[in-house]
């Protein structure tokens, strides 16, 4: 990408109504615009990062085995009502009438209609368990949104749902969610804790959420040590749940099972949610499987939530200085910067052209600034949007056969003899 062809509008100043630093970053870097209270539209560099948690996203629920499908954000009434959460859920649900007098509403989760859907075409054991899901849009009308994306009234979520025989069967499935949002979220390059969580209005009898660690998130967690420290490939979800995790207003200090010199606090972003509520509503909306001896009875179901776009602003509230974001390079929306700092000089023009067009030519997502303005605005726009490592090219360094390398995560500088450099990219690439 050329950024003289993107259409990447930074600005100086956030607005004085962005409180939280994600917030004023994503203004800040051109990534969203606000279009009414909670809802935004992603320009092109915001599109690239949600695009791309999303899609670590959906990897890692299809290497669980969950399938994916695609359910409307429009939703009629009808289901609503038969579960008993038309009423349930207030003003926060967005209601509206068709031209035919009908009650739709603007779903704020799925588990009414992807149960009405299970119930149509399975009613065996011999198809359990399974596990559905999409990645859509919801919209629930927050008394106050805030904080950006974090608390968005629309936004964007991943959601399944498991179907299972009984309750063991259904703590299995459970499981596997559990031990699939850790290498989600440790793949973003975060630190998941998870904890027992309240169940509100989904309901059920099992619930943990997710949060992340970032310095300036909104809750203050007390939890195992252990829990900072996990390996991706050998998690057991039942040894996890079994350390201890606390929100503030649940630690009790005096009652807390573990040492202090075991016990770690530190601030978290809820990013993920799951629940197992038995046969809360395959009972209310019919959905029976039939079993073993032949009997029908309700699926045991469990819903699972990871907000795609709140992720979005969490990351940079893990990750940012002073001067901009530091994206990680899983989720980064280009890897490589390549910043011309004289584009009217041949030299510089001609080598930036070389190292752009290999870049692309390999595959390797790459922006190159090749705008006309000034340089200061250059740097501090590309420390700004936090690509994680920058190729800059003076005139100066040219000459004497240098160019710069910067890695944002660390702000370390160093000079590479041109001929090296993309040898130098590629092996911290691959590392
Ligand atoms: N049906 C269940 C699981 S699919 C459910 O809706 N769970 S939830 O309410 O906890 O939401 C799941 C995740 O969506 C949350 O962990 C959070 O990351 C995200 N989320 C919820 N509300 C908002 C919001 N207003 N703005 C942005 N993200 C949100």
């Amino acid at each position: 990408m050329k950024y003289s062809n993107f259409f990447l509008p930074t600005v100086k100043d956030a607005p004085s109504d962005a409180e939280i630093i994600s917030h004023q970053l994503m203004i800040r870097a051109g990534m969203i615009k606000q279009s009414s209270a909670g809802i935004y539209s992603w320009l092109p560099l915001g599109l690239i990062v949600l695009k791309k948690i999303e899609q670590i996203v959906r990897e890692e629920q299809n290497n669980a085995g969950a399938i994916e499908l695609l359910m409307p954000t429009i939703q009629s009434s009808d289901l609503w009502i038969k579960s008993g959460r038309y009423d349930d859920y207030g003003k926060e649900m967005l209601r509206i009438t068709d031209r035919s007098g009908r009650e739709m509403l603007y779903g704020p989760t799925n588990e009414e209609l992807i149960t009405d859907i299970f119930k149509s075409h399975i009613n065996s054991y011999k198809d359990l368990p399974k596990n559905l899901y999409h990645i859509q849009w919801k919209f629930r009308d927050e008394v106050r949104p805030r904080f950006g994306v974090m608390r968005g009234r629309e936004f964007l979520m991943k959601d399944n749902y498991s179907f299972d025989i009984d309750e063991n069967s259904a703590k299995n499935s459970y499981d596997n969610m559990f031990k699939a949002y850790i290498k989600t979220f440790i793949r973003m390059g975060l630190t998941p804790i998870s904890l027992r969580a309240e169940t509100g209005p989904i309901g059920g009898s099992l619930s943990h959420e997710f949060q992340i660690l970032a310095k300036t998130g909104e809750s203050t967690l007390y939890y195992d040590k252990k829990l900072e420290t996990l390996n991706m490939n050998t998690i057991d979800p039942n040894e996890l749940q079994s350390f201890y995790a606390a929100v503030d207003d649940q630690h009790d200090e005096k009652n807390c099972p573990i040492s202090k010199d075991n016990l770690k606090i530190s601030k978290g972003i809820e990013v993920g949610h799951i629940f197992y509520f038995g046969t809360k509503y395959s009972e209310k909306l019919n959905a029976l499987v039939q079993d073993k001896k032949g009997k029908n009875i309700p699926v045991h179901m469990g819903s699972y939530g990871i907000g795609i776009s709140r992720l979005v602003g969490a990351l940079i509230e893990a990750y940012h200085d002073e001067k901009g974001i530091k994206w990680p390079l899983e989720v980064a929306p280009f890897k490589l910067s390549i910043i011309n700092l004289m584009p009217e000089d041949q030299d510089c023009d001609t080598k930036s052209m070389e190292y752009y067009e290999y870049f692309m030519k390999n595959n390797i997502e790459v922006i190159l600034d090749d705008r006309n303005c000034s340089i200061g605005k250059k740097l501090s726009d590309n420390e700004l949007i936090g690509i994680p490592f920058q190729i800059i090219i003076g005139k100066r360094d040219l000459k004497d056969g240098l160019v710069e390398f910067k890695n944002r995560q660390t702000n370390i500088v160093e000079k590479i003899p041109i001929d090296n450099l993309i040898n130098f990219i590629n092996t911290i690439l691959t590392k």
